[in-house]
């Protein structure tokens, strides 16, 4: 049989994956931090229980968080990415030779140091000049940051439970849009919408709150084992479904699924969501 190793989402569901061997498992101040290879998702970065990125699919998540936002803000120069310790998310940006700079912020340093060794074809951009890549807080990075610092901020955090259940609060997005331009682009994971729909419906009022056009997008990562997962695209100027083609002839073709069509299809919503967001 060998050994199986599994995620539970709230007691209910259980994901399970024919492991090869632990690669790495460790505490870190914030979190137990593990890598495994597995049979069917090569190797898989784990962080307290839940998978976060599997050599195998982490194209899905990571291009879908990167490029609507970074092929329709009018300016991309200044990028902000919170979150995404395993590299994926700041390997997208910076394939955009618009970008000029890149601002990481990670709170656990061990994430970027266990990916750096065992998942290297992931974070594939760390020695990138235009990186500054900072092990800080990211409440306090944003509540000490500047006014209108960033074109562009992608939130690349966990499922919303221990250090990254803050990354949630509207307060953290508050923050974050204080530190966009004023035609500024925000965009960040946000849950899947079948299993998780509470926390999906939550964080869609909560950023229309702040922004004038927030807009849910959806697409698969099987390692979530949800079926769907989404993303939202928001600002207070534009709107999602008008690329700037130069962007996107930029990256399609190093892209495994971004496109010029499936940036249109992604924001097609099921009737369940809209009707879930009384749209
Ligand atoms: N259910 C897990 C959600 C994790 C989302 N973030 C993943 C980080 C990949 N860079």
């Amino acid at each position: 049989m060998g050994l199986w190793y599994e995620e539970t989402f709230g007691d209910q569901v259980r994901l399970g994956l024919r492991a090869k061997e632990t690669l790495f498992s460790g505490q870190s101040a914030y979190q137990k931090v593990e890598v495994i290879d597995t049979v069917g998702f090569g190797r898989v970065l784990i962080i307290d229980g839940v998978f976060m990125t599997s050599e195998y699919d982490e194209f899905l998540y990571h291009e879908m968080l990167a490029h609507p936002a970074l092929t329709t803000a009018p300016s991309i120069e200044r990028v902000l990415v919170i979150g995404g310790g395993d590299g994926g998310t700041v390997r997208e940006v910076l394939r955009h030779p618009d970008v000029k700079h890149c601002t990481m912020i990670e709170i656990d340093e061990l994430v970027v140091e266990v990916s750096k060794r065992y998942l290297p074809g992931i974070g594939t951009a760390w020695d990138d000049p235009r990186l500054d890549l900072r092990f800080i807080d990211a409440i306090e990075y944003v509540s000490e940051s500047e006014d209108d610092e960033f074109d562009v901020v992608l939130l690349d955090g966990t499922d919303p439970v221990g250090p990254g259940a803050m990354l949630f609060d509207e307060s953290f997005y508050r923050g974050c849009k204080r530190m966009l331009t004023e035609s500024g682009v925000m965009a960040l994971q946000s849950q899947s919408p079948l299993l998780m729909m509470e926390v999906f419906v939550e964080t869609q009022h909560k950023l229309r709150k702040l922004f004038s056009e927030v807009h849910p997008y959806l697409g698969p990562v099987p390692l979530y084992g949800t079926g769907t997962w989404s993303w939202t695209w928001c600002s207070d100027t534009g709107e999602p479904l008008r690329p700037i083609q130069e962007r996107q002839d930029a990256i399609v073709a190093g892209s495994k699924a971004y496109n010029a069509d499936l940036h249109q299809a992604l924001f097609a919503l099921p009737s369940y969501v809209t009707r879930a967001l009384k749209l």
